[in-house]
């Protein structure tokens, strides 16, 4: 784990906000082959760097919802909005948030980061940005009585995902409101040059 940065903007009309890049390397199955003068070879990592960002801007981009927003904001890094399909990654996460205290008012002021975790039919069928749907039988970490579609400010119910950070839920999984802003998220970008940073 390694933090690469951090950066804080403000304006006058806009509090502060701060994207705190960091994060989690991990070599899966990786054959750690010698890169010295060559270039690495992406058939052989297999690694993903996770980047925590602090809430954006509540008036951001109004053209679309705010995890539409958040989800842009991955793509211009070359990533997705985070899978957290496998629970050490999940949990990997939550520890990383909790020792640097990004769930406090300093990063997010609205409860949660959102995920790569929607709702598209809005029909309680949850699929990760990778297409991959939250299949029955699959790791989940909801919180007790989540997802519930609370329809209370939009008819179309909470269908995007956020790790929840109200009252003492830690981070557990929650289906919010796409527009609810503002939010922290989280990004997964694809590191595939991992092994040429090993010796
Ligand atoms: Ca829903
Ligand atoms: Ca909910």
């Amino acid at each position: 784990m390694r933090k690469d940065n951090i950066r804080k903007r403000s304006t006058s009309k806009i509090r502060p906000t701060m994207a705190v890049k960091l994060v989690l390397l991990f070599l899966s199955g990786v054959v750690l082959i010698s890169a010295k003068g060559k270039d690495c070879a992406p058939s052989f990592c297999s690694c993903k760097k996770y980047e925590v960002h602090c809430e954006m801007p509540e008036d951001a981009n109004k053209q679309m919802t705010y995890y539409e927003y958040a989800a842009a904001q991955c793509k211009s890094h070359g990533g997705v909005l985070a899978n957290l399909a496998d629970p050490d990654v999940d949990a990997m996460l939550k520890k990383f948030i909790a020792n640097e205290g990004l769930d406090g008012s300093a990063c997010i002021n609205n409860f949660g980061f959102f995920i790569g975790l929607t709702d598209p039919n809005y029909d309680g069928s949850f699929v990760w940005s990778n297409g991959n749907p939250l299949c029955q039988g699959c790791y989940t970490n909801w919180a007790p009585g989540e997802p519930n579609n609370n329809d209370k400010k939009d008819e179309n119910g909470q269908n995007c995902g956020q790790l929840w950070y109200r009252s003492n839920h830690n981070g557990l999984w929650d289906d919010e409101y796409c527009n609810e802003r503002p939010k922290g998220y989280v990004c997964e970008i694809p590191n595939n040059c991992c092994c040429s940073e090993t010796p």
